[in-house]
């Protein structure tokens, strides 16, 4: 009897855990690269370079080969990611340069929306999506920014790694600042007895090759001039360790409550400064040694959420902002030393480009338990993820471009998207189905610096990526029946009429 009794003491125990362990809403974390190109990660084998921390999560999750970044530049894909809207909407939404803000604060956004589901939300990384709403002021607290968007807690470095101020920024405020040292920032002109890339090439350890010719920061030279902020500017090979350990920080001080964490790493985006630790490790340079401590990063985060009794709980969503570069400013061997690796994989084009790498980028969701791994060539993209984080988590919230991808993206089942508008400096084209459609536009059909494809022609240019995926057979005049059906599309899209 008084076994039974405790049997069933022990099932109502037992089944409350369960119970509260369902309540619990998932956390979620999302681990955004930058210039990180689709064939840059091994699970997707069509590239050299070996990402074993990616790996792990991408062949024990959903895979998929047809996953998008909204454009082909950082700031729009940003833009896109947060708010659910096509950033070809927001005439601000460009490669930004000390802009401002460009999320408007009445705006609905991820974190915002997961705030509103009793999360607590923070971003840790790179951030590129303007500050302030007139000339910022970086000895003062910097507003608005991310924490008025939607996030509890910021540490972000405020546009790029190749953009003054070089210097981390905590919920507004610039991290070390010694206020007798102020920082002063211009776009525009140098500041009085500074040394610049331009003018002082001696005092250079990283050699510029186009822009990046303006002051001087630990042997690099950036875009822009800074005076002063002597003590708070950043240690360029330290960044990485530094992310990491706010984004464990970040995690350590939420984990009693749901949480949403946005990881933005810098890498491999220029200047590529890994740490001594990895040198020489891709046998690619620095290029190939920075992602490799990405993904060294990703393994210990991941570690951290095992520690910690998260990983079970946790939706891990890993991407990339647009597509890869080489050569983006710098001379740093990225070209000569690549080997047989091939960054964008069998796609053309890369960062900057209409053509699919461009902003067809690695994309993988991962939920211990619960995501049956997969390998999925639906078509998803980041827009989606405020819908289908919402419909996920049981918010009404919806944007107008995004659409509820909950299913294929954390369940294993459902449906893609159907049409998806791709961007890329500011030009757009349309995904649909298996076709591509590439308006005609003006421009240079490359780029000198980049050497890449930008995806401009003279003439429509029309795809067939299921017998065609490298883009190689422009068949708009072939095929004109297809052309005027997916003229139709992108027009009725895009608005034009
Ligand atoms: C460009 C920079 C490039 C890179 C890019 C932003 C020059 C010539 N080029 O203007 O190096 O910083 O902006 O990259 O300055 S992104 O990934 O953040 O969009
Ligand atoms: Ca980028």
């Amino acid at each position: 009897m008084k076994n039974h009794f405790l049997t069933a003491l022990l099932f109502l125990f037992l089944s409350s855990c369960n119970y509260r362990a369902q309540q619990q809403p998932p956390n979620f974390i999302i681990i955004y690269a930058d210039d990180l190109g689709y064939g840059d990660v091994s699970s997707y084998g069509v590239g050299r370079l070996q990402t074993p921390n990616i790996d792990k999560i991408a062949n024990n999750g959903s895979r998929f080969t047809n996953g998008y970044s909204s454009s082909a530049t950082c700031s729009p894909s940003r833009y896109a990611l947060l708010t659910g809207t096509y950033p070809w909407r927001n005439k601000r939404a460009k490669i930004l340069t000390g802009a401002n803000l460009i999320i408007d604060t009445l705006e609905m956004t991820l974190p915002k929306m997961f705030k509103d589901k009793g999360y607590k939300t923070g971003i840790v990384g790179k951030w590129h999506l303007g500050l302030g709403d007139s000339k910022i002021d970086y000895n003062q607290r910097i507003s608005p920014g991310p924490n008025e968007i939607g996030f509890d807690y910021s540490f972000i470095m405020p546009d790029t790694q190749d953009r003054v101020p070089t210097v981390y920024i905590e919920n507004g405020n610039v991290i070390n600042l010694n206020p007798m040292d102020p920082i002063q920032v211009s776009f525009e002109k140098n500041f009085e007895g500074q040394p610049t890339g331009k003018k002082n090439p001696e005092l250079l350890s990283m050699k510029w090759h186009h822009g990046h010719n303006g002051s001087i920061v630990n042997g690099i030279p950036r875009i822009g001039f800074m005076k002063g902020g002597g003590e708070a500017k950043w240690s360029d090979i330290d960044m990485a360790d530094e992310f990491l350990i706010q984004a464990k920080n970040y995690i350590n001080n939420v984990k009693g409550s749901p949480f949403f964490l946005f990881y933005t790493l810098q890498q491999p985006h220029v200047p590529r400064t890994p740490h001594p630790r990895f040198k020489g490790l891709s046998g690619m340079g620095p290029r190939g040694d920075a992602i490799l401590e990405a993904d060294w990063c990703i393994g210990e985060l991941y570690t951290h959420l095992i520690k910690n009794n998260l990983l079970e709980n946790t939706i891990i969503i890993l991407s990339s902002d647009n597509g890869p570069v080489l050569n983006d400013g710098y001379y740093d061997d990225a070209f000569e030393k690549l080997g047989g690796h091939t960054p964008s994989g069998n796609l053309r084009g890369g960062k900057y480009s209409l053509f699919e790498a461009g902003t067809r980028v690695p994309f993988i969701t991962y939920w211990k338990g619960n995501i049956i791994p997969q390998v999925s060539d639906e078509i998803v993209s980041q827009i989606d993820f405020l819908n289908s984080i919402a419909s996920l988590i049981g918010s009404t919230v919806r944007s107008e471009d995004g659409e509820d991808l909950a299913n294929i993206l954390f369940k294993n089942s459902g449906t893609g998207r159907n049409d998806l508008i791709l961007e890329a400096m500011t030009r757009t084209a349309l995904r649909n189905q298996n076709w591509v459609l590439i308006p005609p536009y003006s421009g240079s059909d490359k780029n000198s610096n980049t050497n890449i494809e930008s995806g401009i022609a003279d003439d429509f240019q029309l795809y067939n990526l299921n017998i065609d995926i490298s883009q190689q057979n422009n068949l708009a005049t072939s095929n004109p029946k297809k052309l005027n059906e997916m003229i139709k599309r992108y027009e009725y899209i895009i608005g034009i009429k």
